[in-house]
């Protein structure tokens, strides 16, 4: 049976919890994406929260700690609106599982990201109305807490996660109740979740409950065990707390979104198209596209900037003769960043940000 709220073909990686991408089509077009497309990814069960019951604890480093209800939040502070992409620090990890298995972890495709109209408050405001006190050592974080219960965690735990002081203290960083202009659903985290644009999808915490002041980052596992880059020779298993690094802004990305991995298509003309995404003060510059595997590239025509936390669609017109063929992408950054060329660069034991050139086959008839 398709989960409610979503479209009939989600490719899903896990039904419970719900953890499930769009098809590459379904990306493509608009550069926002349809909540009934937007992929979903899920630690513990879904929280139904009954929004005039939910309450938001500010507290930790703070002058002033807050008892905030969803009306207070409404009230109290201005609302703000932004586009913004999500994209989970495992999109594209199918990539590295083909380069060596990676046990445990699933095999997303080029659709754990989505790019939504969000709208709330900014959550520098509600630190501001606290009082945020300087943390000793300098190393300040906010702590966001849910109220979900992931049994993958060891131990089990209520998912959390956090981000630096500058970075929560900077406008983008939302405390969000809407998404496309509708109140967000229960997947996607009622009543209210954190959305910071340009992390990692698991820095934006869901159904959250409560945001703390505190002096370094977050003792949660999804902040200190997952989420982490471990060196290519780590053994998951065996990592200790703290080991590799926490992943925060999101690498220079692109994959391709039309045609279709192994779709058959007519000789000549082809329009193909993706999606390219830098996180944080990142925009895309550029993308290229190949079909010789990288021997030669052409400029592919890039999509508006809506926004500078959104991803950019690109386009490009390819002749294709007939017999196979392979189309590779690769997107560059304003930092000069460009897209490493093989996964096995990259590898890393949990699978995260699998950020090389995206290749689709195809079969080109006559
Ligand atoms: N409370 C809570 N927040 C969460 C998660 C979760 O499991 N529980 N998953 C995180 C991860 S890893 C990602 S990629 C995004 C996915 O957001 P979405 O399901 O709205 O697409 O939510 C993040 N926030
Ligand atoms: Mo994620």
């Amino acid at each position: 049976m398709a989960q409610q709220g979503k479209r009939a073909d989600m490719i899903v990686h896990q039904r419970d919890p719900y953890n499930a991408e769009p098809p590459r089509a379904a990306l493509a077009g608009e550069v926002l994406t349809a909540v009934t497309d937007f992929y979903s990814r899920n630690h513990g069960p879904v929280p139904q929260i009954d929004p005039g019951a939910w309450r938001l604890r500010v507290d930790g480093q703070v002058q002033q700690k807050l008892d905030l209800s969803l009306a207070d939040l409404r009230a109290r502070f201005a609302p703000r609106t932004l586009i913004a992409t999500l994209q989970c620090a495992g999109n594209r990890r199918a990539g590295l599982i083909r380069v060596r298995d990676i046990p445990g972890e699933a095999p997303w495709g080029p659709g754990a990201t989505s790019t939504a109209r969000w709208t709330g408050v900014s959550l520098a405001d509600v630190l501001a109305a606290a009082g945020l006190q300087p943390g000793g050592g300098g190393d300040q974080h906010v702590e966001f807490a849910a109220s979900d219960v992931s049994a993958d965690a060891e131990p089990p735990q209520p998912y959390g996660s956090s981000v630096s002081a500058a970075k929560a203290m900077a406008g983008e960083v939302l405390l969000a109740w809407a998404m496309n202009g509708q109140p967000l659903t229960p997947l996607h985290g009622a009543p209210v979740r954190v959305v910071v644009p340009g992390y990692i999808g698991a820095r934006s915490v869901k159904w959250v409950h409560r945001v703390t002041v505190r002096s370094g980052p977050s003792d949660s596992y999804f902040q200190a065990v997952a989420y982490r880059l471990l060196p290519a020779d780590t053994d998951p298993r065996a990592a200790v707390r703290g080991e590799g690094f926490a992943l925060a802004a999101v690498a220079v990305n692109a994959d391709i979104l039309q045609p279709d991995d192994g779709a058959t298509l007519r000789a000549g003309r082809t329009e193909v198209t993706g999606y390219a995404y830098a996180g944080d003060d990142r925009g895309i510059r550029r993308v290229d596209v190949s079909l010789d595997d990288g021997s030669s590239w052409r400029q592919a025509g890039l999509g508006e900037e809506v926004s500078p936390w959104a991803w950019r669609h690109w386009r490009i017109g390819v002749d294709l003769a007939a017999g196979p063929a392979r189309i590779t992408v690769r997107a560059w950054d304003s930092s000069a960043a460009v897209q490493p060329q093989s996964a096995a660069e990259l590898w890393n034991p949990r699978g995260y940000v699998n950020n090389s050139w995206a290749s689709i086959n195809v079969t080109v008839l006559p």
